[in-house]
């Protein structure tokens, strides 16, 4: 039975990439933070055949304890703090999680794996915030790097230093650049879960309007269900690489709330949405769109979802979950 160790488990990724590897008969140990955190209860339920270990980026010698305890065939390092705008509020721990957490896990992998680099494989969560103010369009694995949040900067160190460790320790360590993708688990801080609770909300009656920023920016959203199982394959090959991850289609916010106040018969959306400066950010990302044409023919991978119905699917998610609690 393979082992794997996921940090980030109670994320939204996390949750998805433990179901896939219990599916595949992995045992399954999760990395999870802090004295009393009410997700722990939550991954339990959800899947309970999770071994659950206490551990905290920011500290080396947790990491290094789970790690003897999991001894794991595969790392899976998700764990950060995600959201770019809160990035600039908090960038010392962003700092600390995102970046400087990256060294720490590949650091106790490393001793974990002690002379024996191979026994170990290591997957690190790179994102397409690092591509920033984009230098070139599609962006792909080799794309200049202009990452325009402390959240971007974070994730550029940790991207390297993955690549460092392979090339100083010959660690089978990879680097999954994965764009925007999205689920009905998505925390509703986010933009496509704001928009999908909202919608619901206010066709059930139980909210007014919506506040949002910038509707212009663009993304290359997909399905976090797929982006999971690309993860996966990249600890599969032979060798360690980076990937891009990716749908190659954009979508505007304008066109998210197309399509999601569409899910629930509503074709003009202007009296629904107000713009609110709060939700500016200091450095937006305008535009991005990925070419995964190396992850298509190298693992074999492709999305299998497209943004129209997963917009459906998170609006009919949160339509039944707030439809319950009336
Ligand atoms: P998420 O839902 O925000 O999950 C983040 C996870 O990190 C949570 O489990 C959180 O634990 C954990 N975490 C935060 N601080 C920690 C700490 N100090 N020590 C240990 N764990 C900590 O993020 P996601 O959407 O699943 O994304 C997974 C990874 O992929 C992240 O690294 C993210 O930056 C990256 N990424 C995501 C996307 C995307 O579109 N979703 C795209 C590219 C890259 P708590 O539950 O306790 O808060
Ligand atoms: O949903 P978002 O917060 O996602 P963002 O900033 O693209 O980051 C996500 O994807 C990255 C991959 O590129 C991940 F690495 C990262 O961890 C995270 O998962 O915002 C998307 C866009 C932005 O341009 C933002 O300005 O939506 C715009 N937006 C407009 N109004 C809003 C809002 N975003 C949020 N969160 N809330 C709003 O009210």
């Amino acid at each position: 039975m393979p082992r794997a160790l996921i940090t980030g488990i109670t994320g939204q990724d996390g949750l998805y990439l433990a179901e896939l590897l219990v599916g595949k008969g992995y045992e399954v140990f999760g990395l999870v933070r802090g004295q009393n955190n009410p997700k722990r209860e939550l991954l339990h339920r959800i899947i309970p055949q999770v071994h659950i270990l206490t551990g905290d980026l920011t500290d080396v010698s947790s990491l290094i304890r789970v790690m003897g305890i999991a001894q794991p065939d595969e790392v899976y390092n998700l764990g950060a703090v995600s959201l770019v705008a809160y990035s600039w509020e908090n960038a010392a721990l962003t700092s600390d999680v995102t970046a400087l957490g990256v060294l720490n896990m590949l650091e106790a992998t490393r001793l974990y794996a002690g002379r024996d680099v191979s026994k170990v494989r290591f997957y690190q969560a790179s994102s397409s915030e690092m591509f920033g103010k984009a230098q070139e369009v599609p962006q792909k694995e080799t794309t200049l790097p202009w990452p325009r949040s402390p959240y971007g900067v974070a994730k550029v160190y940790g991207h390297y230093m993955t690549i460092n460790y392979r090339e100083s320790y010959a660690m089978h360590a990879s680097s999954g650049i994965l764009f925007n993708h999205e689920s009905p688990r998505r925390g509703p801080e986010f933009v496509t879960r704001k928009i999908s609770l909202a919608v619901a909300r206010i066709k059930l009656g139980l909210q007014r309007d919506l506040a949002l920023g910038n509707l212009e920016a663009s993304r290359d959203w997909g399905f976090a269900g797929d982006y999971v199982d690309a993860m996966w394959r990249m600890l599969q090959q032979p060798q360690p690489d980076d990937y891009v991850i990716a749908t190659g289609k954009s979508h505007s916010v304008r066109d998210l709330l197309d399509f999601a106040f569409s899910a629930v018969g509503i074709d003009d959306w202007s009296g629904y949405v107000k713009m609110d400066p709060k939700f500016l950010r200091p450095a937006d990302v305008e535009m991005l769109v990925g070419d995964s044409s190396k992850a298509r023919s190298v693992l074999g991978w492709k999305p299998q979802m497209d943004f129209r119905s997963l917009v459906q699917m998170m609006v009919a998610h949160d339509l039944k979950e707030q439809g319950a609690r009336l």
